[in-house]
């Protein structure tokens, strides 16, 4: 019988018992070079890819804390993220460029050797094997970076209790068994890659196979060899239009492979009806959609069984996830009303905010900033985020502030707006609308801006649109009007 106990990626293929194996001696590696980790922050950067999880479960076993940031980051972002985590060292487990302030030490995880000759452990004893830093249930275990209704982001800190809890939650939920093989193709420095993904099929343990990035033709031709694939909604927009694109041999064998698949799942942004039903179309099934968020894990989510799932819909609460919906009054109802979560896969707190924690939280509940409602069937339907601040792009989380904030650094522009525009590749798309200094118009060219902006901000956050106006709409407080700026935005812009 094959073992699934396996991961794959760019440099091949080996047991999980290796990988976790060689993190142990990574873990040791390290702690005699750098010293003890034990709740020391360390930030991870790298592709998906056997080196990054033997980089993290060597932090973790440690009793370090993994602060993962995303590929390409530009400098001034890494410099906040390393100073906001005081963390003065990092592993990066790619070639690229890694432009960390000179204040962290830059470890390459390929000068650890991840040759470990025979390997001592069994996959599942190796995951349970005595921690070198033994870490306790509550201490904390990874730090996901997400943006607010704050300018900067803030460092959401997960316990190992929260990482295992929602592990095991979704393990049994969406049935996991060794059996299974994942094809990983989510970024590494988010909740959905690291633990809906990764964490879920490396506990059971399940073969994974890993690809360094989101690659269409890729997945056309290993999805045949999966049994679970995991996406966010911009990634069936695009594979539908390379399946399009593809000739007819391509496609008769992508909709055979995609239909073997026994769970393919939607989260991070809402699934538009219209990609479900084109998955439907292809495979006899929609996506399964569930709903999550980095402070609370997965919360909701669609029956596995795929007769229970409801298009437009996340479902009702994972096994351990308390959900309640409540009124502005604060009192509960089915909703429209604000989404509140708590139990064991809830986060413990904003990483050195203590008040912004506290405001999150009212009589133990999380307060999730989402519009929901739900059916006669406790079926729960998100309708959108209670602030216009936060913008969904690609499954990305980005906060409107964070890029005003920075646009307004920039000496040609002298007011601002960060608007999100509905988009049918992105949910989201992130729009600019920029007040030029009298004289200065011309250098709030779109192309321009955009670049100056790409050097400041992750390339995901850099508006794909820019346009200027003469004035921003505003209330008789001063209030910029959002709403009615991208309502306006469908008039051309000044500049054209
Ligand atoms: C890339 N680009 C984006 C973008 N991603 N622009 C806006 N929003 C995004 N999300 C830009 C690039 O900068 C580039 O710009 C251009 O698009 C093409 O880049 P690409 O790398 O070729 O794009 P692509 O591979 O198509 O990337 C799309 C994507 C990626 C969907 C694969 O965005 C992605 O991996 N998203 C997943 C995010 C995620 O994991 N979220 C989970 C959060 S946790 P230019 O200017 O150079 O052309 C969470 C909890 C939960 O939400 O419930 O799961
Ligand atoms: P993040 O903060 O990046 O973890 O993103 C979490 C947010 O993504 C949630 O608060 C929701 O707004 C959104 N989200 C996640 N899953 C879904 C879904 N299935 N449908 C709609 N929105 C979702």
């Amino acid at each position: 019988m094959r073992s699934g106990a396996e991961v794959e990626d760019a440099s091949g293929r080996r047991p999980w018992a290796q990988v976790l194996a060689s993190s142990l001696a990574f873990a040791n590696e390290l702690s005699r070079t750098e010293g003890s980790l034990v709740r020391r922050r360390i930030l991870l950067q790298g592709e998906p890819s056997a080196a990054w999880v033997r980089a993290f479960v060597a932090i973790v076993v440690s009793g370090g804390v993994v602060v993962p940031v995303a590929m390409g980051t530009p400098a001034p972002e890494l410099a906040y993220f390393a100073s906001d985590a005081e963390a003065g060292l990092a592993i990066v487990t790619h070639d690229g460029e890694a432009p960390f302030p000179e204040s962290v030490k830059v470890v390459h995880a390929s000068t650890f050797s991840d040759d470990v000759a025979d390997p001592p452990l069994s996959a599942s004893r190796a995951a349970g094997a005595p921690a070198l830093g033994d870490p306790a249930p509550g201490d904390p275990a990874l730090v996901l970076y997400t943006s607010g209704t704050t300018g900067k982001p803030k460092g959401a800190v997960l316990t190992h209790e929260n990482l295992a809890t929602q592990a095991a939650v979704l393990r049994e939920a969406w049935a996991f068994r060794d059996t299974d093989v994942l094809l990983h193709t989510l970024p590494m420095h988010h909740l959905h890659g690291i633990v809906v993904a990764l964490l879920t099929a490396l506990t059971t343990p399940a073969e994974v196979v890993m690809l360094p990035r989101f690659d269409p033709k890729r997945i056309f031709e290993l999805m045949g060899r999966a049994t679970v694939f995991m996406a966010v909604p911009t990634m069936y927009q695009r594979l539908f239009e390379a399946f399009d694109a593809a000739d007819a041999a391509t496609r008769e064998a992508f909709a055979r492979d995609a239909k073997r698949l026994r769970l393919a799942t939607s989260g991070s942004a809402a699934l538009p009806t219209r990609l479900a039903e084109r998955w439907r179309g292809i495979t006899g099934t929609i996506p399964l959609e569930r709903y999550g968020m980095t402070e609370i894990g997965m919360a909701l989510s669609n029956t596995l069984s795929p007769e229970g799932r409801r298009a437009g819909k996340v479902g009702r609460p994972l096994p351990t996830v308390e959900a309640r919906i409540v009124d502005e009054e604060g009192r509960e109802c089915n909703g429209p009303g604000e989404l509140w979560v708590r139990g064991p896969s809830v986060f413990s707190e904003y990483l050195g905010k203590g008040e912004t924690t506290k405001a999150s939280f009212r009589e133990g509940w999380f307060m999730t900033g989402d519009v929901a409602q739900r059916d006669e069937e406790g079926v729960i339907r998100l309708l959108g985020r209670s602030s216009v601040d936060i913008l969904k792009s690609g499954g990305e989380k980005i906060s409107a502030l964070e890029i005003e904030e920075t646009l307004r650094e920039h000496p040609a522009i002298a007011e601002v707006a960060v608007v999100g525009l509905s988009d049918e590749v992105w949910g989201e798309r992130v729009v600019a609308v920029v007040v030029p200094r009298a004289g200065r118009e011309l250098e709030c060219d779109e192309a321009a801006i955009r670049s100056w902006a790409k050097e400041r901000l992750a390339a995901f956050k850099v508006p794909r649109e820019v346009r200027t106006v003469a004035s921003l709409p505003r209330n008789a407080m001063g209030k910029v009007l959002k709403p009615e700026i991208a309502k306006n935005l469908t008039i051309p812009s000044t500049s054209t």
